[in-house]
């Protein structure tokens, strides 16, 4: 997985994800990022052979809901991985580090508690334009790479299912 360009990646080294089903969480906060990241998760998954019946897409008010979110996908939805789209924009009180904190914390204690992949796809960045240049921009796009990492995580579980 590249750096500097987010959708940079071996495309080879991917599994094919047609018998995968995924859940998308997208927040409306910044929603003209968040929704290019979940284009570009979309159209990453789609690329490996996703079909549109696999993939389930719900949208939560911001990046703090998007661990509930994903909560909500474990537990009513067969899915194999979830994937968490937000955009965090630094501004002028800590309520940015609050937010990318309790985001950070949840998806991790997410993965943990239902033995699932929960991916993390939250720019946290410092400006509006740091943002774009991440989804869809001059970096690529981290909906691509949350994309990619869904699917080698599910693959990655299965290795040790068969
Ligand atoms: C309140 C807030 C602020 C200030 N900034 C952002 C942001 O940059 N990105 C984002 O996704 N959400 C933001 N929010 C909303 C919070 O994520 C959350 O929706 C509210 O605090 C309600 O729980």
């Amino acid at each position: 997985m590249a750096t500097k360009d987010l959708s940079q990646y071996d495309i080879n080294s991917v599994p094919s994800a047609e018998n995968m089903r995924f859940g998308v969480v997208v927040a409306e906060w910044n929603f003209e990022v968040t929704s290019a990241l979940a284009n570009g998760a979309i159209d990453t998954l789609k690329k490996h052979d996703a079909t549109d019946n696999n993939i389930f897409v719900k949208y939560v008010p911001g990046t703090f809901e998007l661990p509930l979110g994903g909560q909500f996908f474990a537990e009513h939805e067969n899915v194999d991985a979830i994937i968490l789209l937000g955009c965090v924009i630094q501004g002028e009180t800590r309520h940015f580090d609050y937010i990318c904190e309790a985001v950070a914390q949840g998806t991790k204690d997410l993965n943990l508690k239902y033995n699932k992949p929960f991916i993390f796809g939250v720019l946290t960045t410092n400006n509006q334009q740091q943002a774009i240049d991440r989804a869809g921009g001059k970096h690529g796009n981290k909906g691509d790479e949350a994309a990619v990492t869904a699917i080698k995580m599910v693959e990655f579980k299965k290795s040790f299912l068969q």
